[in-house]
């Protein structure tokens, strides 16, 4: 056969898509697999990370496929986002235009890659199908509480007036005019992933040994689940006055009451109510309510890496132990949404605290000391120890005393025992068009109403101006002004869309439906297909989008759609495709385009290659003749076929009755088995499935034998299908009639050893080897033995023999 993949590609390509091969059966009575890729965001061209990423896809559902399985294998497009909108900026083209002129493109470029995907499931998020069904969700999470509205912070540039994404925020500044952007309060809606947040973490637990260890400990740190003490610093009498008998005092958290005695100062947020209320009633002179302004101004991404800095404010509490006065401080590392957005102070035993003090001179009480030798100084003690200083608290080991601290101020009933998380809720709202409109309306009567369900989807307009200033549907005056649908009287639309990881966190349910389903699930389908079994996808998702996805479809089984609760049963996370040690981008200029490398060489190869050259985990590093060496390896595949006689079932051979080479040729096809079934059931190191077929090649080169030729390629080109799968239905169709790919079966006759080598040694030097047959007795061994070592025994006296069964034989003799 020549190898010819550009026509044998376009082929099958031709006959998978008219044969519908790629479809799975309607039939739940038959066992299935879920495989999924993450579905690519439409930009343009595939780029090699989609290669690796559909190609490992596509592996595991050609595999199960073979074995039998009903096989979902779906893709689709991710495709509402900034990027058509800023291409609409600078090119003038329409968002929608540009959004669905690449997913033609992609489509494409993907479909040239043979990959399985069912053609009648495959849509895009930007659909207004998919669209009505999300509001219709977002309806229903609204009236169940579990999306609300409050004011919120979000990225504001003075120049250009409007919200900037956090994206759109480069080093503190707008990414279009450069003026440094500003906080400002606005209403947003969020979601209450925080009442999920338990769950969410609870639930990592059945992920254990499914999902790399390293995304749940993302996971979990993200969610931040800790517990400690709030408890009520009051304001001392002067100071409550000051304030104008407003406020008794502020709660603050601590995960350390054991430290309580060593509190130097409090500090509050600079967005603190009490730091408003002090701004706004003129309470601060001009320089200090000036610091704090400024300290509002800047981002809190970007607080985390600013110095330390701070504003004395003038007011004191009470410490609720001792009775001592604390002054208080406004400090830009506290963060207003986390806790109560205040807290007390422990320079001696915190860092930040201590930075803090160090640079305002604060006082440094040390209340927990190492149980042995001193304590550093110049820092922040921060390990275990013994408390001092501490009250009838003192001597004990203190997280004995954390416990009898938060006993205590429950007892007299100065604070109480908290849990807190540090996942916050998901603010969705975007002032942006391209983007799935929020299906409110806002009414003078009615308040916030619901756009009824008939009249979804409520969809964008597409006569918009897309300036990049403000949001161009709060500027189209004949789409936000409408009815309300409970009063009829006129009313106004929301103009926010949703964050785009709203499409991706139900996507796959989607899935287990066709495209023209009428609902959003078939309650059956959804059982049956449900869980994703494999989940592919970069590591950099491992944080929002799986949590986004993991809490969409708790709420949505919440809301009686599906009984799902954790979506994605094996998660596997590709690792990165680099070039020159470097990750592959069009901004450092070191990409390869897939399209360039397929017309060369063909799908196979780049498949080949992808496979071939890193365990799919780990990053690969690209490497042009390790792309020729896979073009290399499939045509001599290809050539040798016409060794093999055509067949029409698997060739039966006595195997007692083969030579050497033709057992070992079998030994090797049957190992390559065994480890293909290993590697796409447990190991996924496709690497060293290719590695075994190649040696299985070698090893059939060496011998002669019809039916052993046959026997290999039967197997070889079926468990090479999921990888190479345009030649190997090549081959299968010529040779086999297309019968050779289901389950294979290992013969273990073929492992089984019928001789073994033995070492001979004189005393105690190896002399020679020998091969004895299994279950030889040691007569006959020590025969062959001595015969072998005959001219070192020299018709000597032999004094000992000694034989180890399937080692050695030691002879001992004289002299
Ligand atoms: C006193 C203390 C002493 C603290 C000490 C730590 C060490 P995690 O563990 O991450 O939950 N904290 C509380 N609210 C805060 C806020 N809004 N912004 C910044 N920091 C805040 O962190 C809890 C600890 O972070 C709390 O315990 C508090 O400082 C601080 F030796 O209280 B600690
Ligand atoms: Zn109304």
């Amino acid at each position: 056969m020549n190898y010819s993949p550009a026509e044998i590609e376009a082929k099958w390509q031709r006959v998978w898509s008219e044969t519908k091969a790629y479809e799975p059966a309607n039939d739940f009575s038959k066992p299935k697999k879920y495989v999924l890729s993450m579905f690519p965001y439409p930009s343009g061209r595939i780029h090699m990370g989609h290669v690796r990423n559909y190609t490992i896809g596509d592996a595991f559902a050609r595999y199960y496929r073979q074995q039998g399985f009903n096989v979902l294998h779906p893709i689709g497009w991710d495709s509402f986002g900034m990027p058509a909108e800023n291409a609409a900026i600078k090119h003038g083209v329409h968002p929608k235009k540009w959004t669905y002129e690449n997913i033609a493109t992609m489509r494409g470029e993907l479909a040239g890659l043979g990959l399985s995907f069912s053609e009648e499931r495959e849509f895009a998020t930007s659909n207004p199908e998919y669209t009505a069904f999300e509001q219709a969700f977002i309806i229903d999470m609204f009236e169940k509480g579990l999306l609300y509205r409050k004011q919120g912070f979000l990225n504001w540039c003075p120049h250009d007036q409007t919200v900037l994404a956090n994206e759109q925020v480069v080093e503190g500044g707008c990414w279009r005019c450069g003026t440094p952007i500003e906080q400002k309060e606005m209403y947003q809606y969020y979601l209450k992933i925080s009442d999920y947040a338990e769950e969410l973490l609870e639930s990592l637990k059945s992920l254990e040994g499914k999902w790399p260890k390293q995304v749940l400990t993302m996971q979990e740190n993200w969610i931040g689940k800790s517990y400690g003490l709030e408890f009520r610093f009051k304001l001392d009498e002067a100071s409550e006055a000051k304030l104008g008998a407003v406020y008794e005092g502020f709660d603050v958290f601590t995960t350390r009451p054991d430290t309580i005695y060593g509190v130097s100062y409090a500090a509050l947020a600079p967005e603190h109510e009490i730091v408003r209320h002090m701004l706004s009633f003129g309470l601060l002179d001009e320089a200090n309510a000036e610091a704090i302004r400024a300290m509002q101004r800047v981002g809190a991404r970007e607080r985390a890496t600013q110095p330390k800095a701070g504003v004395a404010l003038g007011i004191d509490v009470i410490h609720p132990l001792t009775g001592a006065k604390v002054p208080v401080w406004v400090a830009n590392f506290v963060l207003t949404d986390y806790g109560s957005g205040a807290v007390m102070a422990v320079p001696a035993h915190d860092e930040r605290d201590y930075e803090f003090a160090s640079k305002y001179n604060l006082p440094v009480n040390p209340v927990i000391f190492p149980a042995e030798g001193e304590l550093p100084s110049g820092c922040a003690y921060t390990e275990a120890g013994i408390l001092r200083e501490s009250g009838e608290f003192s001597g004990l080991d203190n997280t004995a005393a954390k416990a009898a601290i938060m006993d205590y101020f429950e007892a007299n009933k100065l604070g109480k025992k908290v849990v807190n998380f540090r996942l916050k809720d998901w603010g969705i709202s975007r002032q942006r068009y391209w983007g799935a409109p929020i299906p409110l309306i806002h009414c003078e009567s009615c308040g916030i109403v619901p756009e009824k369900k008939e009249n979804l989807p409520v969809s964008l307009p597409e006569d918009v101006e897309i300036t990049g200033e403000g949001n161009p549907l709060d500027h189209h005056l004949s789409w936000k002004h409408c009815t309300c649908p409970k009063c009829g009287k006129a009313a106004i639309r929301e103009t926010d869309t949703m964050d785009t990881f709203i499409q991706s966190s139900w996507y796959f349910l989607r899935y287990t439906v066709k495209n023209d389903f009428k609902e959003a699930f078939d309650p059956k389908a959804l059982e049956y297909w449900m869980n994703v079994d494999h989940y592919i996808g970069g590591i950099e998702h491992a944080i929002l989008h799986l949590l986004y996805a993991r809490f969409f479809t708790k709420m949505l089984r919440d809301l009686g759609y599906t009984k799902s609760s954790e979506p994605f049963e094996h998660l596997l996370t590709q690792g990165m495709v680099l070039k020159d040690g470097a990750k592959m981008s069009k901004s450092k200029g070191n990409t390869v385009d897939p399209g360039e490398l397929v017309a060369k060489y063909g799908a196979d190869t780049a498949r080949l290659f992808i496979l071939f050259a890193a365990p799919p985990t780990q990053e690969l590093e690209w490497n042009d003749s390790a792309v020729e060496g896979a073009f290399r390896f499939l045509k001599r595949f290809a050539d040798r076929s016409q060794k093999v006689t055509p067949t029409q079932t698997i060739p039966l051979i006595d195997h007692s009755s083969l030579c050497k080479e033709e057992k070992a040729a079998r030994k090797k096809v049957y190992e390559a088995l065994k480890r293909a079934q290993d590697v796409y059931t447990e190991r996924h190191t496709f690497n060293t499935l290719i590695a075994g077929v190649m040696e299985a090649m070698n090893a059939l080169n060496e011998q002669n034998h019809p039916g052993v030729w046959s026997e290999g390629y039967w197997i070889l080109s079926a468990i090479m299908e999921p990888i190479v799968p345009h030649l190997c239905w090549e081959l299968s169709q010529n040779l086999f009639g297309g019968k050779n790919f289901g389950p294979q079966k290992v013969l273990d006759e073929v492992f089984e050893v019928d001789a073994v080598a033995l070492g001979v040694s004189v005393n105690g030097k190896n002399r020679a080897t020998i091969e004895v047959g299994v279950g030889e007795s040691n007569e006959a061994i020590l025969a062959a033995a001595k015969a072998a070592v005959e001219k070192w025994i020299d018709g000597k006296e032999i004094l000992k023999e000694i034989v180890v069964p399937g080692k050695l034989v030691n002879l001992v003799i004289k002299g």
